[in-house]
């Protein structure tokens, strides 16, 4: 038995945790290989809302294991509160939630730390979530972060008071003031809470599964133009959201993977700095935001909103070997009388390119765009793909055709019951 793994292959927010919940009932395992709670995976259902940052998506559903892998960075403040809430639909996640040992920990000094070099950047600024990602993955590669597994050692107090002592060093180079007791005091708090959930080695867990047979899921979190090897370096999260990343962040062979299933906005959009070359900083993009209700699902914060962009997202698909595709939110643009997809880049001497330039914050390439028809209509009771409007299907043998993958997701709306498969 292999495992599937689900990416977003823009910038984050392509609809995974929708995606995740649709297709869980096919697995009997869904994990978390990479990124923090910066994450935010929403799913709709029975005219409910829900966004969860650390807990992978499967757990709505009862029967099914939750695996955080290694590849995660964990605040434990941020576990505890989401599995609180969770009761109040009856989810015990402690039950069906299982924590690696080798998860690292984001600690309340991560925080500052992330706030503090986010403000020392000033307007190149990554434009972090501020949930202390980059310092805890910084911590994990200079061989110095605290893992899971440490809270279990009679001596983690001291751990985490030597790397405290070193996080405040640098908070005092930083000049910035320093509030830690309410913060520390949640942490210990959440850390014995974290003592009664399964720590294991997930690697051991997961690789008896395969063995098993059970069908697992791997989720990503982010999206692949955030990789922090092939992503808009710098601008980009701290970890590896490509599919790579799920045999890393899980502790699975290679071998193992399945089916990689590349998530898609119908458009496209960002959340923070760095370059992306369809932006619309015009009305359009005005129109998109709205009608996508496109606000960070963790921040809050407006996201950047664009056409799609074929270069960048055949990258995403060589980079991680996507098998098929799943476009989301199609139903944006039924407001448009007109699409804009953008086929190539032109570069500064006027030649053009279908390769993402190395760097495109100095290099400006002027995207090239193909217009195609609108369907400009409701999308609303539509359940069978061959019930879409004809302009709608052929956007989609349009992008099947550039993209030389299938798209056998359609997804119409928020809810669960929103999604048109074509297979
Ligand atoms: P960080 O916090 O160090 O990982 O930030 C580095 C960059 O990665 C971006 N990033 C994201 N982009 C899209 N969605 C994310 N999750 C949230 C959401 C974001 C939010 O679902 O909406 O609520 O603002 C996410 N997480 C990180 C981030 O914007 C930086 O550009
Ligand atoms: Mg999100």
């Amino acid at each position: 038995m292999k495992i599937d793994v689900l990416l977003g292959l823009q910038w984050g927010d392509e609809g995974k945790g929708k995606v995740v919940d649709f297709l869980a009932p096919e697995y009997q395992v869904v994990a978390r290989f990479q990124g923090g709670p910066n994450a935010g995976h929403t799913l709709e259902f029975d005219g409910i809302k829900h966004v969860l940052h650390q807990i992978p998506s499967g757990i709505f559903r009862p029967d099914i294991i939750n695996v955080i892998g290694n590849g995660v960075v964990l605040d434990v403040v941020i576990l505890r509160r989401e599995i609180e809430s969770l009761k109040k639909y009856g989810i015990d996640a402690r039950k069906n939630l299982f924590i690696s040992k080798k998860t690292q920990l984001i600690l309340p000094t991560h925080r500052l730390l992330d706030a503090a070099s986010e403000k020392a950047k000033g307007l190149s600024k990554i434009g972090s979530t501020l949930k202390g990602i980059g310092p805890a993955y910084s911590d994990k590669i200079a061989r110095q972060g605290l893992r899971v597994g440490d809270l279990l050692l009679p001596d983690f107090q001291q751990r985490y008071e030597a790397l405290r002592e070193k996080h405040l060093n640098v908070l005092a180079f930083y000049n910035e003031p320093i509030e830690l007791a309410e913060t520390e005091n949640a942490f210990f708090e959440a850390v014995e809470y974290l003592k009664e959930c399964k720590i294991v080695d997930t690697e051991y867990l997961l690789n008896g599964y395969i063995k098993e047979g059970k069908k697992i899921l791997a989720e990503g979190a982010q999206g692949s133009l955030l990789d922090i090897d092939f992503g808009s370096y710098p601008f980009v999260t701290s970890s590896n959201t490509m599919a790579a990343g799920a045999c890393t962040g899980l502790g699975v062979a290679p071998a193992t993977i399945g089916e990689v299933y590349g998530i898609f906005k119908a458009y496209g959009t960002r959340v923070g700095s760095g370059p992306f070359p369809t932006e619309l900083h015009d009305e359009v993009g005005e129109r998109m935001r709205k009608e996508g209700n496109e606000f960070g699902s963790t921040t809050g914060r407006p996201r950047r909103c664009g056409w799609l962009d074929l270069p960048s997202l055949r990258y995403a698909i060589m980079l991680s070997g996507v098998t098929q595709l799943f476009m989301m939110k199609a139903d944006v643009l039924n407001i448009f009388e007109e699409i804009e997809v953008c086929t190539h880049y032109e570069l500064p001497d006027g030649s053009r390119t279908s390769e993402l330039p190395y760097d495109l914050e100095s290099v400006t390439v002027k995207p090239v765009y193909k217009t195609m028809k609108g369907w400009n209509q409701s999308l609303k009771g539509i359940t069978d793909y061959d019930a879409l409007p004809q302009a709608l299907q052929a956007y989609v043998r349009y992008l099947e055709g550039e993209l030389g993958l299938p798209i056998n997701i359609i997804s119409t709306g928020p809810d669960r019951t929103q999604t048109i498969l074509r297979t």
